[in-house]
Formats: C-alpha cells, structure tokens, sequence
C-alpha cells in the first residue's frame, strides 16, 4: 500500500483521470465518490460527490487522512488482488463483490491465501473435466479455485519431498467442510491409478460418515461440524493414494442430550428415526424422531431441502464401501437407538432429596435389553450414589436434578465412545500398508462462533480457531520478514495483529484453563466461585473484561470478535464426569461392545494422557488431579496439532460467509468486511503488496 506521502502525491497526479475515492459508510461499509476541487498541502476539507450527484465536504485531518483511491476499472475483478494498484480495505471488498456479484465467481487469490466465498448454489465447476484441467498446471495459469490449491500442494509435496497441508479457515457457515470435500476429491481423481484398488473411493467414502456423526443443524449452518478433522491423505512413491488417517478434536458432546431452539441433535439420530419402519431395526424399538426427548428438544426435527431416510441409505452404503459389515453397522445402530431411549427415561421427583425410576419404564427396560444391563441396577443407580467414609460405605438418594444429569452424562459419555469407536473403524480400514511416502493434511475445523448463549464448547472452538490464526499469523508475517532481514532489503517490521495475548489469557500459567482445572479439584467448586476468580486474576487483561451487566459471564476479545460466555456448565463439562456405580454396570454388560467402551484403560480415566510442554511452560499444581480435564486434554490435542501443521508446508483457504440468510450469490459488505478483518486477509495484502515494490 503506499505510504500516506505518496497517497497525497498519488491523489494530486491522478486527480481529473483518477480522482476517485472511496469514503466510509455506515451501511455499505464504504461508498464511492469523485473529488472535486484540487487537493493542496494543508488543506483540512475535500470537496467530493458522491455518485448519486450528492456534494458534500470531507474532513481532512491535518492533511493525513486522506480517503483511499479507487482502483482504475481495468483492474478491478483482477484473479489475484495483489495486482491491484491501490491495495486498500475497499479496493478488496469491492473487487470481491464484483467478482461475486456480477461475475458469479467464488475463489480470488490474496497472495497465498485462496479467497472462497460461499455461493449457497451448487455449481458447476467441480467435475472430473475441470479436475482434470487443473491438473500439472501453475497456481496462476487458470482461474482461482479449490483444485489449484490442491494441485499446488500435490505438485509441493512431490517436488520438494515434504509433507503438505491445507488449512481451511473461516466462520461457521463459510463453506469449510465443502472446501475440504472438493480438496480431497482432488487428490483422489488425480492420483488414481487406474488399478482395481478402490482406495481412493474409501478415502472419500469416510466424509459421509463422519458427517452423519459429527454434523448436525445449528441456527448458523445446517450441516455444521462439531468437531474439529485432520485427515493426512498418504501417497506412495508414486505419489498415488495407499490410504488415510484422521484424527479427530473435541466432539461437542452437550449437543447429543440438548439442542438449543431450532437446532438438531447429530443427524445419525434423524437418520435412524426415519428408517424405524424398516424391518431390520425392529428389535430397536424406535419411534419418530419428534418422540425422543432428545431428538426433539430444539423443536423442528427435519432441514429443509434434506432426506434423512436417504441419506441412511448413503451412511449405510458407505459404511460398506469401507468394509464394516452389516454386524458393525448393527451394533453402532443398536447403541445410537439405546441413547434415544435412554434420554426417554422418566425420573421421578420423591420429595426434594430423592428421585425414582418406575421399575417398568419402557424406555429403561429397552435399553437395558438393547445394551445387556440389568434393570434393577440402572433403576438403582441412576438415582442413588455410594459415599465411603472411612468406617462403611453408605448408599445416598440423589434429588431429581442429579438423577437426569447422571443419565445424560452417561448418554453422553456412550455417544462419544461410539463416536471414537468408528472413527477408529474408518481409520483401521483406511490404514495405511506401511509405506507412506508422504501426507497431505486436510484440516477442517470447527469455525468461529458466536450465539446468543455461549458456553464452554464455543469457548473451545474460539480457542482452537485463537491458535490457528497464531499459526497462520506467524507463518506468513514472521516468515515474510525474515526473509527481508536474510536479504539485507530495508524494511521496518510492520506490526501485524498479533494474538498471543489472548492465547495467554487461555491457556498460559493462571489463566482461564488453569483456574478452571484448579476449581474443578475442589468437591464444592462451582461455576460462580471459578468465574469470580476469572474476576479477581483476570480482570485488568486488555482482552478480558466483565460484563457491566451480569454476574454470571465473562467476556473474550477474541481476534475475530468479542464473545460473552455464560459460566454456567464450564465445571460440569470441564471434569466431564460420570458415576463410578454406572461405569462399573457399563463394565458388566453382556454387549461386548458396550463393555469394551468402558474397559479401564491404561489410565484411570480412559483418556490417554499426552504430556506435552505447551509453548508457554505451565507449572502444573503438584495435587492435579489424575484424571485429564477436557480442557486441559483439548490445549494438548491443538498443541499437537500446531507441531503438525508446523512440520508441514501449509496452503490457506479462507472461506467468507457472504450473508446471514444463506441467499445465493448475495453479498452483504458489512458481513463480509467484518470477516476480512478478522481473519488477517487485509494484513496479508499489505505485505504481499510491499513484496512486489515494482507495482
Ligand atoms: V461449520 O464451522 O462446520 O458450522 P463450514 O464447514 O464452514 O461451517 P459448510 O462447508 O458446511 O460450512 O458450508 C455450509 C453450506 O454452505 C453448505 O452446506 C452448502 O450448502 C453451502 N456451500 C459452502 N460451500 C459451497 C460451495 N463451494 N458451493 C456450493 C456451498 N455451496
Ligand atoms: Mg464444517
């Protein structure tokens, strides 16, 4: 961009040809105008008009603030925005509507990074034919898109022998899942050989599944992942496809037993229900999904535009493209409809210190014959807990409340063992023969989100999208100007946006992790107490601060907004607790698969601890407790995952959800800027522009 001398200089040669402006807007962001009068050293109006014939006098300060200079027409819908003259927040705004808008074209190049905005409209740029065209060309030579980004990382990997990855960023809603679909379609078409080996059908065939599983309808997207995906795509010496594996993060487990207003659970779930006529799932006991509590808590059960009952079909079909068997897939749809029934258990309320089961609840008797439990004890300790004191042990009733919660904690914890359980399925008929030359990662993560109620699953998928920022941030920034430095080129560190400072306030050594760990040791901890400390330690930090009016939430500076958590739930869902007397009937289950689930595992918590050295050393309190918490385990997945990515040449996609109504080819400037800025697209330019001073 030049600098704000030249932009004066710039403005008084271009003026007559080139005296056109862009000026702020409160509803378009920015406007254009024309400027009027001669622009003189010193002079602190400008006279402008704006399109629509309007005069008005624009405020200079001291000269300096001058309004940004609209690029000549030719060059706007350039294919890459760094050849733009003028490399402004509104020279990209207005080159990406225009290629959006009037020319129906999603992907533009910023530099490195590929620009995706979501067309809510299938269209038809996505076939083998254009695969095909793509392949072995430049990254410049055809127009932007999806194929060319994978292409680049195929032809990286196999010219400089490394390990790629394509990193696909942006809200929920951007059109992630869908980027990472059509990525590894890519590379699926072009390194097939042509033998009889399906393996790159297989690689495709894992998407549905895990969609099924890990996707459900939330007011922002209605296939919205809630969980995070790194698949690393293997390749041979011949750089064909020999298999995959994926690793997953943080399932949203909360989803499987609430669903806030007009959101659904997993759409397996859906699936299911609209199959329960179906003879091979009678002994399942199922009903509609409008008749299960916890398919129905969010009201509407069905998505527009969306077939449950067909698309059982295509999780059934490629479940068996991958080779799990009908008994797999039986066992996987025996314990999906036992969760169901499960949540359709009815606690009754005796009194306010006790609660009781019938001992004919239908629904309990199901899932005790579904999952090979004994009635009498799911009766029994669903609604009682054992206390050892030092002399005995005594049985104590526990109040309704606590009763529905150890029932959901446990369709819970079921849900996310059944969830690891396939994954590790697809991995195994995915697994690779032994001889991966080199991977290519597709990450595919949960995006930024912000509702009118945020909890601890928000807190983390902000906090995962706060370091792949940071990853993106230090790999281009950092990296660019070391380069200059090497090269002795005179260059004065420009000061990106640096978010370190709110991943400190996160996850370094007293921070919002740390306190939550250390409330979570405490019996009598409680959200309240946890959150006054987050009051009382945190509240001077620049990007935590407490909302004036409530005292129950706290409030983040996240890169991309500012989000107001509700503390509610963090303890609960941090310790992610489940009754020992319930673990041990899971244990004792007839259904081996069941009991498998919850086999004590190597340690106590049937978690693997990984311990790793977080890029800030934190102390940890000598009395931590055994068990792994789910955050303290979530800043050790992305930490890993951080080293992974590090190791690997990354390729960006960002991907702009273009308006709130998910209407086709609408572009709504004060949404899309607003994620510009968020996600380091203007900060990149800047740095782009500078690389190139002959522009
Ligand atoms: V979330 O963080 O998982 O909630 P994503 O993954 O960013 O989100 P997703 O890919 O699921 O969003 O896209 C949302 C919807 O936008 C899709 O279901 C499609 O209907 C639509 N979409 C996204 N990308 C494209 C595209 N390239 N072509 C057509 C698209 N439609
Ligand atoms: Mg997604």
């Amino acid at each position: 961009m030049p600098s704000k001398t030249d932009q004066c200089k710039e403005l008084s040669h271009y003026k007559g040809k080139y005296n056109r402006v862009w000026i702020p807007d409160a509803e378009h962001v920015w406007k254009s105008a024309e400027i009027l009068t001669d622009f003189k050293s010193g002079d602190t109006v400008l006279e402008i008009q704006l399109e629509d014939g309007t005069e008005l006098q624009y405020p200079l300060e001291g000269g300096e603030k001058l309004p940004p200079l609209r690029n000549p027409d030719i060059l706007v819908g350039e294919n890459d925005l760094t050849a733009l003259s003028y490399l402004h927040e509104p020279a990209v705004l207005h080159n990406l509507k225009v290629r959006f808008v009037e020319s129906k074209i999603i992907y533009t190049y910023c530099g490195i990074i590929l620009v995706a905005v979501n067309p809510y409209k299938q269209l038809p740029i996505y076939g083998d034919a254009v695969i095909h065209a793509y392949a072995g060309q430049n990254m410049g030579d055809l127009d932007p898109h999806i194929f060319a980004v994978a292409e680049e990382a195929y032809k990286q990997m196999a010219r400089n022998n490394k390990n790629q990855s394509i990193i696909v960023s942006g809200e929920s809603g951007a059109g992630k899942t869908v980027s990472a679909r059509y990525a590894m379609r890519y590379f699926a078409v072009v390194s097939k050989s042509g033998s009889k080996t399906r393996v790159e059908d297989k690689v495709l065939a894992s998407n549905p599944i895990t969609e099924a599983i890990g996707n459900a309808k939330t007011t922002r997207n209605d296939n919205s992942s809630r969980f995070g995906k790194y698949t690393e795509i293997s390749f041979d010496k011949r750089y064909q496809i020999i298999g995959a594996n994926m690793r997953t993060y943080l399932l949203e487990k909360s989803r499987v037993v609430f669903q806030s207003e007009n959101e659904r659970n997993y759409h397996i779930f859906y699936q299911l229900c609209a199959c329960a006529n179906q003879p091979e799932f009678k002994d399942l006991r199922l009903l509609g999904a409008d008749r299960f509590n916890y398919t129905c808590l969010g009201g509407e059960t069905e998505i527009e535009g969306v077939d449950d009952h067909a698309d059982m079909a295509e999780t059934r079909r490629t479940f068996s493209l991958l080779g799990l068997k009908d008994s797999f897939q039986a066992d996987v749809f025996k314990v999906l409809a036992a969760i169901l029934h499960l949540g359709n258990v009815k606690i009754k309320e005796n009194g306010s210190e006790k609660s009781s089961i019938g001992s004919r609840d239908p629904h309990l008797s199901i899932f005790c014959e579904l999952m090979g439990v004994s009635m009498d004890n799911m009766c029994r300790w669903l609604c009682h807990r054992r206390i050892v004191l030092s002399a005995e042990t005594v049985v104590k009733p526990q109040p309704k409340e606590r009763a529905i919660n150890a029932r959901d904690a446990l369709a819970k914890h079921i849900y996310a063992h059944l969830f690891d359980w396939v994954i590790h399925k697809i991995n195994q008929a995915l697994m690779v023969p032994g001889k991966q030359h080199s991977f290519i990662g597709v990450l595919d993560i949960y995006g930024f989100e912000t509702f009118d109620i945020n909890s601890f699953e928000q807190f983390c998928i902000n906090y995962a999208n706060e370091k792949l920022q940071q990853q993106f941030n230090l790999h281009v920034f950092k990296l660019e100007q070391e380069e200059y430095m090497k090269e002795d080129i005179p260059w004065t560190l420009i000061d990106f946006y640096d978010n370190q400072p709110v991943i400190d306030l996160i996850e370094a050594k007293m921070g919002i992790l740390d306190l939550l760990d250390e409330e979570c040791l405490f019996p009598q901890g409680t959200d309240k107490n946890w959150l006054q400390k987050l009051y009382n330690f945190l509240g001077s930090n620049l990007h935590f601060e407490k909302p004036r009016m409530s005292n129950d939430s706290f409030v983040i500076q996240h890169f991309a907004d500012k989000v107001e958590y509700q503390c509610k739930g963090f303890l609960e869902k941090n310790r992610d607790t489940l009754y020992e007397e319930l673990v041990d009937i899971m244990r004792t289950s007839q259904f081996a698969v069941l009991a498998d689930f919850f086999k004590e595992k190597e340690s106590n918590s049937g978690q693997k601890i990984i311990k790793v050295t977080p890029a800030q050393p934190r102390v940890k309190a000598s009395n931590k407790q055994l068990r792994t918490t789910v955050g303290d385990k979530f800043r050790s997945s992305l930490y890993l995952l951080m080293e992974t990515l590090n190791a690997t040449t990354p390729h960006y996609v960002r991907c702009i959800k273009p308006n709130e109504e998910k209407q086709p080819f609408e572009y709504d400037s004060k949404r899309v800027v607003q994620q510009l800025r968020a996600c380091g697209v203007l900060e990149t330019i800047r740095i782009s522009a500078q690389s190139y001073p002959s522009r």
